[in-house]
């Protein structure tokens, strides 16, 4: 007993030991989220903590635009004794985007860009009293900082964790890009041996010259040293020095894959020679791995086949704008992960530390680029903060083993200058080309270990001719057929098209996806009705592309979740739906699918049980609604149940199998079992009669869309919508007309214009033009009636929708369009005009009680007086 415990004792002694000494690694870094007041230029002043953005809400409302401009962060800052005769900094990992730091009134540092870190001293500035911190954040428009255009918000903000760093005079460079002054590589490694080689710069601000030890020790998982050297340096008074060490043979490493992400931890430390007291240290992480790409036979891990799946991200959140925290942060690499990807483009920008921290951990591989999007200034200076941007990013993330790749331009040729006039058009390419050197070559120059990617969007000649296709080591490709035009099948085309033309050069799919609302589905989808089911045959044909090839190194959806793009209208304005995940990282049946594709592990998974809620009419004579469901599997074969009665069994078709499903009102159980795997959804349904008189089915109320094929969930309200039909006796429907059809050629499903006055713009996207009367054929009772109009036609107008992202409004071409409406005979409304009374794309609800007798039903006539009548959507509701 006394044994035991004096061994635990000692246990507790030694780990005690351990405590201080880490503690004592000469180095303190504190966070420094707290305690901030917020205000914009001229601005009432709030309190507020890091993560912020200023445009969290802004950017949702329908007004375009969002504040780009001055915000100003002021925090004080209280320094205990100790911190005297160290080195103080203020570390900032992304700040948006033209940033100067002030101490005490005075200017410490400026920086330009809103995705990298950057490290401040202000050692000089302090009086260790009442110093006051002052972070003037800028991110208005500048045409020499990129992005300039793109399909992202540019949110402003210190958006990224703060921290004040406190080190001793004598500590790894903090004047190297942000970076951690130590850069690992890893110049041989095999299955036998690896060698690594790092590289340590150091300063000495001190008033001393000083002779140190710089001690290198890497430690395996189990924290056993695996190699350690030790090498001695004097370092004169204010000077730096750059050391390097060279680790040879490391026996047997333990490989890095996405299977097995097995890291190293890499400790370096100054030492001072005399007193053997470590003055600084540092972390990395090492993970031994070697790979290539090949123009053929796509990518090599560890000399295995590996093809690149995964996802681009966004860094921003459901309301949260850019200040997302670090915990939803790691859930998203998490997400990936569970989805069966091993590949993550950074895009298009850097991201939080975290990101590429929890792809070394989880073991997924990596790309990162520098956010030059659509369009160039030709300027010196826009190409000087290019140039820095992609040096930060490559010294910051430099230790990475789940780096692959650094990238520096992303469809570069999409906003073309100078269309009317070529020879300064050809001008521009040249820079354009000239800016692509620059950058393949300095990323080249920087860090030789890595490949480098430039990515471009579908226009196979334009790149090729500019010569884009000959500078990287890999070709990007973002690939939209079947979305922004053409058809899916088009996409395979292009791919062997690549690989006839440029035989020679590795590429992979950067970017494919199609818009997908959480809150729309269809059973006839077709391309831009945003329905859930259209994006997973878009995606189907995608993957069964791309991995049946095998010189296609690799594929990213565009993108792991939804994210803000403030220019964007369409269902959901301001929010582009290409995610497979929503905006709140709810996961979409297409994110199923993937898993269904990607997982090794057996799959089996109800997709449209997310739509667990829903209504339909019933079948002609029958007590149920017979609809479409999808299971997800990796399985061949698999059997669906309907409250314990078997649907059958039947094949996988590109990883989906579709039962017919017969609904009956109310709760229907669904089960579906493959061998061991099994999954259940219930599922709510609404019956609609088939006409009024079946007594079965009572009515209880209807909400349906005009025009539109597509059935839309309102969550929030609990309110399920469905597609229209024409009139039928004894039911429902509208008589007469079309549905809107879109205007100046543009193709659309109904419009895509944002909708005034609702979250709803789906309700209002869609309507039949020319609407003589729409019937109810209801027995005798008392009804609320709901009618829906927007006038979609005129006002301003984006001119085309593909990839036209900037707020280049047109003024579109009016239909004078006045109408009244009569219900039952009585007048209703009176000389409607939507446009002048209500305005353009704004939202207008009519609503009303209707006693119905004698047997009459509800008729609703519309009479045009100029132009034709619309109607976008109708609810009915029965009272008793
Ligand atoms: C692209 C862009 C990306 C857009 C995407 C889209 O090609 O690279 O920034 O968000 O298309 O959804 O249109």
């Amino acid at each position: 007993m006394l044994k035991a415990k004096s061994l635990l004792l000692l246990v507790t002694i030694a780990l005690a030991t351990v405590a201080s000494y880490a503690q004592d690694a000469g180095r303190k870094t504190i966070s420094l989220n707290d305690q901030w007041t917020f205000q914009k230029e001229n601005g009432p002043v709030e309190k507020v903590s890091i993560p912020h953005t200023w445009n969290d809400k802004d950017v949702l409302d329908d007004t375009p635009g969002y504040y780009r401009g001055l915000g100003i962060y002021k925090r004080k800052l209280k320094l205990s004794d100790d911190a005297k005769n160290k080195n103080i900094f203020l570390v900032f990992n992304g700040v948006a985007q033209e940033t100067e730091v002030l101490v005490n009134g005075k200017s410490a540092a400026k920086h330009i860009g809103s995705y990298t870190r950057f490290i401040v001293p202000i050692t000089e500035f302090l009086n260790y009293k009442d110093d006051e911190i002052e972070v003037r954040a800028n991110n208005r428009f500048n045409e020499d900082i990129p992005p300039l255009t793109a399909d992202f918000t540019f949110f402003g903000g210190m958006y990224r964790n703060v921290s004040l760093l406190i080190t001793n005079p004598v500590h790894f460079s903090q004047s190297e890009q942000g970076s951690a002054g130590v850069f690992i590589t890893t110049p041989q490694v095999s299955a036998a041996s690896a060698n690594v080689k790092i590289n340590s710069v150091i300063e000495n601000t001190s008033a001393q010259s000083k002779k140190v030890h710089i001690v290198t020790t890497i430690y395996n998982t189990n924290g056993q040293s695996v190699a350690t050297q030790t090498s001695a340096l004097t370092l004169n008074k204010g000077n730096g020095a750059s050391i390097n060490q060279d680790i040879k043979s490391v026996k047997n490493p333990e490989l890095w894959s996405p299977e097995s992400p097995y890291l190293y931890r890499v400790i370096t430390k100054i030492i001072d020679a005399k007193t053997k007291a470590v003055i600084d240290q540092v972390s990395n992480p090492l993970g031994f791995r070697w790979f290539k790409f090949d123009a053929d036979k796509g990518f090599f891990l560890n000399d295995k086949p590996v093809k690149l799946m995964g996802a681009s991200r966004h860094q921003d959140y459901e309301n949260l704008g850019n200040a997302t925290p670090d915990a939803l942060q790691v859930k998203d690499i998490e997400l990936l992960k569970a989805m069966g990807g091993n590949y993550l483009r950074v895009a298009h920008y850097p991201q939080d530390p975290l990101i590429l921290e929890t792809c070394d951990r989880l073991g997924i591989l990596a790309s990162v680029e520098i956010p030059v999007v659509n369009t160039i200034t030709e300027s010196q200076a826009f190409t000087n903060n290019c140039l820095n941007m992609q040096t930060e990013m490559i010294r910051q993330n430099f230790n990475h083993p789940s780096v692959i790749i650094w990238a520096y331009m992303n469809e570069i040729l999409l906003r073309l200058k100078f269309s009317n006039d070529k020879p300064r058009q050809q001008i521009y390419f040249d820079h354009v080309r000239e800016l692509a050197q620059k950058l393949d070559s300095l990323t080249g120059k920087l860090d030789p270990s890595r490949y480098t990617l430039l990515v471009n969007h579908g226009s196979w000649d334009l790149y090729n001719k500019v010569g884009l296709t000959k500078i990287p080591m890999i070709v990007g490709w973002n690939l939209y057929s079947g979305w922004y035009s053409g058809v899916p099948a088009d996409f395979a085309k292009f791919l062997d098209r690549h690989h006839k033309e440029l035989p020679n050069t590795p590429f992979m799919v950067t970017e494919y996806g199609a818009d997908a609302d959480p809150r729309i589905r269809s059973f006839s989808p077709i391309r831009f009705d945003k329905s859930i089911e259209y994006a997973i045959q878009f995606h189907q044909v995608y993957l069964n592309a791309m991995l049946s090839r095998p010189f296609v190194a690799g594929g990213m959806a565009w993108n792991l979740a939804d994210f803000n793009s403030e220019t964007r209208e369409e269902t959901m304005p301001h929010i582009n739906n290409k995610g497979l995940l929503t905006i709140g990282r709810q996961p979409k049946d297409t994110y199923f699918l993937y898993q269904a594709y990607l997982l090794k592990k057996p799959y089996l998974k109800i997709t449209s049980a997310q739509w667990n809620d829903r209504t339909s009419v019933a079948d002609s004579g029958l007590l149920v609604s017979t609809q479409p469901v999808q299971v997800a599997t990796n399985q061949k074969l698999a059997e669906l149940f309907l409250n314990g009665k078997s649907l059958g069994t039947k094949e996988a078709v590109d990883h989906i199998i579709t039962w017919q499903v017969p609904f009956a009102n109310g709760k229907n159980q669904l089960s579906v079992v493959s061998g061991e795997l099994n999954d259940q959804a219930d599922i709510n349904f609404q019956l609609q009669p088939f006409t009024f008189a079946d007594s079965q089915i009572p009515f209880t109320n209807m909400n349906v869309l005009l025009g539109a094929k597509r059935f839309y969930i309102n969550e929030k309200e609990h309110t399920l919508w469905m597609p229209d039909q024409p009139y039928r006796k004894g039911a429902w429907g509208w008589i007469g007309g079309e549905p809107y059809k879109g205007t100046n050629n543009r193709i659309t499903y109904g419009s895509d214009k944002n909708i005034l006055g609702t979250d709803h713009d789906p309700i209002y996207q869609t309507q039949q033009v020319g609407i003589k009367q729409f019937k109810f054929d209801v027995p005798n009772g008392e009804y609320e009636l709901t009618m829906h109009f927007a006038e979609l036609v005129g006002g301003e107008t984006k001119e085309a929708l593909a990839y036209n992202l900037d707020n280049n409004h047109k003024k579109e071409v009016e239909e004078k369009r006045i109408f009244s409406i009569a219900i039952n005979g009585s007048s209703f409304m009176e000389n409607v005009n939507l446009a002048a009374d209500f305005g353009y794309t704004t939202a207008v609800e009519k609503k009303t009680r209707i006693t119905v007798q004698n047997g009459k039903g509800i008729a609703i006539d519309f009479t045009a007086i100029e132009g034709k009548p619309v109607l976008n959507a109708i609810q009915l509701r029965k009272v008793y």
